[in-house]
């Protein structure tokens, strides 16, 4: 690791997004999602499975309440634990002091004002900022006086707090809290939540670490680990940096924290005989984290780590943490990841399976997955910009992340299948998992919010900043600022990216500047042409880096062909032997009932990457590139059983129409596929 290499993301303050892509997705988060999802959270839906979310704060905020009103000193209640999932049995009227939900019921709102902060951050919105205070006036009243917040466990009483690290999330609420905090501090300067969330660290903090006497345990979901790493750079704070390093170091030690905890629950259960049966490899510690090279266990746990092991070997400069990362990257981009950027081939544990094991119509390929796989190829390329990071990030962004939001950003997939038949869906109980159509909500809502997040915060993905350069990852239409020393220069970007490969960036300055402004060349294209303004340039890990002292409006201009790819798997992924998928610039394609008819295993591909046409159609409201391949479609035979004689088939001639994947299942039920017969 060379520090002087290391980026961090732009403010979010400092960046404009003017591109019509990314404003049309970004203002449906802002003026569609956000609000949307503080109706979820309040349980104002109809037909939306109701969060519990604010119903749960006020719970545990009228308890604490009342026991200051009492005027007697706070003490944990010690009602009894009610286990994993309490539901009302009339949801019309749920009891008004219990709690509701999954154990990480909180998140939901730390997500959610996550998003809004980011978005308050580019769009300052004052109705908007009220509900939110209102909404963290709410969040704070319910924690504890010693910091505590966890609404489960202070509603079903504390005397089980800690007890089950393994699934009970509690470090999981505390590392969503962080982030939501820290994001809407940075977006409004108000820091009563993120007090709030320095507290509830500060009570983990003096109770788990190193040090004798406090508790050896880590998350069993991770994201603690970066969250803290983001408190520590806002409040500077080594505690928190420690803490985040603690939790990783401990994590895959033996004895196996989970395993003994487990022990710890059944001899109090007085199941003395059974069996622990913790699997390690799910939460990832089977092996200290150092050791780890294959990507295994649940996906989205598995991301959000090795995302908190880059933070951490960027800021304490662990070779042996980077060069974990570095293995874990390679398991997955090099045997676990979809052509759509999705990650977990499998709904066992919501996992990544073996090598190669990457099936269409069972895939998990969970949202959040996709997402946190950004967090972590964000993080490598703050460590070093080498474009193989940014060129997974972009695929998961374009793919997998925005098919998880309908176009009209009123429902979302959980489940990215690259595969559907909605008959099958509707009859198979192997595919119980996937949904042929977007939900309006879930019982466990973990995807939606982690998308309005993801979306609201985009920009942070498309530009890094060292002390002398600045990095365009993503392509997208605005502008960005930066400062190089007490000079400002902003960058002008005109981008016609998901769809034409011609960027064109404009140098605003009040006075020269000196700089390197790196522009990533992507992976997807080939023969670049770089129009440097005359500026000294060289190529470093995929990026054309361009130095020396910028005058206003001088210009750089690319040019990235973008044609189509016809794209085979690696022959061991044994689904897609045969299979052709085809991919343009960042977009993956696919084939849809509405384009085809059903049946979409009938048609085959019969041509080269060069018969294909592109077009620019207006099918769903925007514009949107339309791939249209020449191919054959099997007929039918009229008569004829269900076996006979092997033949060749009678084909005849069809038209394959792709649409982006990304914009898939916005035109009613039916089929789709990725992957094509080639
Ligand atoms: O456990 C919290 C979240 O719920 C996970 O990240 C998702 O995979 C879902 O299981
Ligand atoms: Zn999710």
């Amino acid at each position: 690791m060379n520090k002087q290499h290391f980026s961090t993301p732009v403010a979010l303050g400092s960046v404009k997004v003017t591109d019509a892509f990314w404003q049309r997705t970004m203002e449906l988060v802002r003026k569609e999602v956000i609000p949307y999802q503080w109706e979820v959270l309040n349980d104002r839906v109809k037909d939306a499975a109701p969060s519990w979310c604010m119903h749960n704060f006020r719970a545990a905020g009228r308890l604490m309440r009342d026991k200051k009103r009492k005027g007697a000193e706070f003490v944990a209640p010690t009602y009894t634990f009610r286990g994993f999932e309490a539901l009302p049995d009339d949801p019309e009227h749920p009891e008004e002091d219990r709690f509701y939900g999954f154990v990480f019921q909180d998140t939901d709102f730390s997500k959610w004002i996550e998003a809004v902060g980011y978005s308050l951050a580019q769009h300052p919105d004052p109705e908007l900022e009220k509900t939110a205070d209102e909404a963290i006036d709410v969040v704070c009243a319910a924690q504890m006086e010693d910091g505590y917040l966890d609404t489960y466990y202070i509603i079903n009483g504390m005397d089980a707090a800690f007890t089950n690290l393994r699934d009970n999330h509690e470090l999981y609420c505390l590392g969503h809290l962080v982030e939501g905090a820290v994001a809407y501090y940075e977006g409004t300067g108000k820091d009563k939540l993120l007090r709030a969330a320095c507290r509830f660290a500060d009570f983990i903090a003096d109770r788990f670490g190193a040090e004798e006497g406090k508790c050896k345990g880590y998350p069993g979901h991770e994201i603690a680990e970066m969250a803290l790493i983001r408190l520590y750079e806002v409040t500077g704070e080594e505690r928190y940096l420690t803490l985040s390093r603690f939790f990783l170091d401990q994590r895959g030690q033996e004895p196996f924290y989970f395993v003994e905890e487990e022990k710890a629950r059944l001899a109090q259960a007085g199941k003395l005989k059974q069996q622990a049966k913790t699997n390690l490899s799910y939460h990832q510690s089977h092996k200290p984290v150092r050791e780890q090279d294959e990507a295994v266990g649940h996906a989205v746990r598995a991301v959000y780590l090795y995302s908190g092991m880059a933070d951490v070997a960027r800021k304490m400069g662990d070779e042996a943490m980077y060069a974990a990362c570095k293995r874990l990257w390679d398991s997955i981009v090099g045997q676990k990841l979809y052509i759509t950027g999705g990650i977990g081939g499998t709904h066992m544990g919501e996992s990544f399976s073996y090598p190669y094991d990457l099936p269409n119509d069972t895939a998990y390929s969970e949202t959040c997955a996709a997402i946190g796989l950004m967090f972590f190829a964000r993080r490598m390329l703050q460590i070093e910009a080498d474009s193989r990071y940014a060129d997974v990030m972009e695929l998961a962004l374009y793919n997998t992340v925005l098919a998880g939001m309908a176009l009209d950003g009123k429902s979302f997939f959980y489940v990215n299948p690259l595969s559907v038949v909605p008959e099958a869906c509707a009859r198979d109980e192997r595919l119980q998992h996937v949904k042929p159509v977007r939900q309006k909500w879930f019982g466990c809502a973990c995807c939606p919010p982690n998308i309005a997040r993801l979306v609201s915060s985009v920009a942070q993905y498309a530009y890094t900043e060292s002390e002398d350069t600045l990095y365009t990852h993503l392509y997208m239409s605005g502008e960005v600022t930066k400062r190089f020393g007490d000079q400002e220069i902003t960058l002008v970007i005109e981008s016609g990216m998901p769809w034409n490969g011609h960027v064109k960036a404009t140098v605003r300055v009040k006075e020269p500047v000196q700089g390197t402004l790196a522009f990533r060349i992507p992976g997807w294209t080939s023969g670049a042409q770089i129009d440097a303004g005359g500026k000294q340039q060289t190529l470093k890990g995929g990026y054309a880096c361009l130095s020396g002292v910028w005058q206003d409006g001088d210009a750089v201009e690319f040019d990235f062909p973008m044609p189509v790819h016809m794209v085979a798997a690696d022959p061991r992924v044994r689904e897609n032997l045969g299979k052709v998928a085809f991919m343009r610039g960042p977009v993956t394609f696919c084939a849809e009932e509405a384009d085809n008819g059903d049946q979409l295993h009938l048609l085959r591909v019969a041509c080269g990457s060069g018969d294909v046409a592109v077009g620019m159609e207006n099918v769903f409201g925007h514009e949107t590139a339309v791939l249209t391949v020449p191919g054959k479609r099997t007929v039918l035979p009229e008569a004829g059983g269900l076996y006979g004689a092997a033949a060749p088939v009678k084909e005849e001639d069809a038209v394959i129409r792709l649409i982006p994947y990304y914009a898939w299942a916005n035109r009613g039920l039916g089929e789709m596929s990725v992957w094509l017969r080639g």
